[in-house]
């Protein structure tokens, strides 16, 4: 049994390991993180380690989960520090991190999360909250008032719930200690993720305080910004896997590619580090990158899936292992990047080759179930997006139209040999029940695609789609593997 991480094993790593270049204890707490997943520990947290490793300590991280103490507990015995390795099939690089000063759980102590998002030196607030952690409807636009933190947070924040209720919740404490607000910065696959977290922010102030929502609107800031890295979650097995290599044990683990990306708007209420000095990118206008990622890499992703997923596939690059595969990838890709706006002047045809590259990385091990994941909250702007896009034009859209037949085909709980598998979605109870009632596949995909939060009135806008997903659902129901499925994924009249 080898030793863990912690600071005491420091000096006894390997020389191959990274480790801080800089005193632990010199690092203020200036940034309050929101969801402390392994995608902000491979993603935000790596550049502000850089940040520090550059002598600018004022940015350490107080990371806060908002739901579960389980990072919490694996983080605590370690001091906070964890091992990133990026890798792909050319090496691999392993570090230490350790921009994490201190670890909240929020439902232990709101009041202190509020405490620690309310400190002078606390400047920015970065969220990794997952699309469903903004609490939105999706339908109607603004908060989901029927969500019950939602409601709770409308009633009191003496103990916020949602994100929202403690940007809101510690907003109020800096204006009542007559401090600056913060940035607040989402880090979410959310097209404007500023915009909407702004929204909602202030919604909830006005609720409570209209001065707070007006000192708010005027001071605060909502950057945009994307993100993009792939960090698949991390198994026992990498673990143990880790610790043989290495001789040391990270219960806290994070591996991901060498690939990174962070595109910010440059619209900060106060200080900031110098993110251009560590590879983000700080522009005017995000959502050209936001567009292209979310619908092409992302769009990619819900694809392989839901259907690599109905076809017994576990991961990404087992199932762009196939040129067949890549192929129908292809085709999604010409459909979807139609609808980008070329004067954006992004590479699109550079960016969809290194896509298929990154999708390849054996060593990434990415789950197709994991992506599945939250497919309702995914959907609309990695798919359908592009795909009501298209509709407006009169274009048409097998490609996109059979990924939204695979998801549909996903909400019944079973693969393509019928083996049963649990939807994990918020709406997962709601497309269950469209299942349970429906006569046959033509009427499940009606009431599936009458779901407003998903499509919005797509259905009673172009009645003719709902007939081409219903045909592509019968397809995927009556093939026994994805192989049975392919001729006519890839037969059907190519669109560009
Ligand atoms: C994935 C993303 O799980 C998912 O839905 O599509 O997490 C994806 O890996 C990242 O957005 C990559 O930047």
């Amino acid at each position: 049994m080898s030793a863990r991480l912690s600071p005491a094993l420091l000096p006894k790593l390997g020389s191959e390991i990274g480790r801080p270049r800089y005193g632990r204890g010199a690092l203020a707490e200036g940034i309050v993180h929101l969801g402390l997943g392994a995608f902000h520990r491979a993603h935000q947290a790596a550049y502000l380690e850089d940040i520090a490793a550059r002598g600018d300590w004022r940015w350490g991280i107080v990371g806060v989960s908002l739901r579960s103490p389980t990072v919490r507990d694996t983080l605590a015995p370690q001091d906070g520090l964890y091992t990133l390795v990026e890798r792909d099939a050319e090496g691999e690089r392993v570090r230490i991190m350790a921009p994490l000063r201190r670890m909240l759980v929020a439902p232990e102590d709101p009041a202190a999360v509020v405490a620690a998002m309310a400190q002078a030196s606390v400047r920015i607030v970065t969220l990794t909250v997952t699309e469903k952690g903004y609490c939105l409807a999706r339908d109607r636009g603004g908060l989901d008032t029927a969500d019950l933190d939602v409601s709770a947070d409308m009633a009191s924040l003496g103990r916020p719930r949602t994100a929202i209720g403690f940007l809101v919740a510690a907003l109020d404490a800096r204006r009542e200690a007559g401090l600056p607000p913060f940035t607040a910065v989402s880090c979410d696959n959310l097209p404007e993720n500023g915009t909407l977290v702004r929204e909602a922010v202030l919604t909830l102030a006005a609720m409570h305080d209209a001065g707070l929502a007006e000192w708010i609107a005027e001071h605060g800031a909502f950057p945009c910004s994307m993100v993009d890295r792939i960090v698949p979650a991390t198994t026992p097995e990498a673990i143990a896997a880790h610790a043989a290599k290495y001789g040391y044990r990270d219960e806290a683990l994070v591996e991901t590619e060498r690939f990174s990306q962070w595109v910010l708007q440059d619209r900060f209420a106060g200080e900031r580090p110098d993110f251009a000095a560590v590879g983000v990118t700080l522009a005017d206008e995000v959502a050209p990158w936001e567009e292209t990622k979310l619908r092409l890499l992302n769009g990619a992703h819900s694809t392989i899936a839901y259907l690599g997923g109905l076809g017994g596939i576990a991961h990404v690059h087992e199932f762009v292992a196939s040129p067949e595969r890549c192929a129908l990838i292809d085709r999604l890709w010409d459909e979807s990047a139609a609808t980008l706006d070329p004067a954006a002047g992004i590479d699109v045809a550079g960016y969809r080759e290194a896509l298929l590259a990154r999708f390849a990385n054996p060593a990434l091990r990415h789950r197709t179930m994991q992506i599945a994941m939250d497919g309702s909250q995914k959907l609309p702007q990695r798919l359908v997006a592009p795909w009501r896009a298209r509709l407006e034009r009169g274009l048409a859209s097998p490609t996109i139209e059979l990924a939204i037949a695979a998801w549909m085909a996903w909400q019944r709980g079973a693969d393509m040999q019928d083996r049963p598998f649990v939807v994990d979605d918020p709406l997962a109870e709601t497309t269950a029940m469209a299942w349970a009632i429906a006569s046959d596949a033509d009427n499940a995909a009606a009431r599936l695609l009458a779901l407003p939060e998903v499509f919005g009135d797509l259905a009673q806008r172009w009645p003719d789609a709902g007939e081409r997903v219903a045909a592509w659902l019968r397809q995927i129901l009556e093939a026994g593997s994805l192989d049975d499925l392919l001729p006519a994924a890839l037969g059907a009249e190519p669109v560009r």
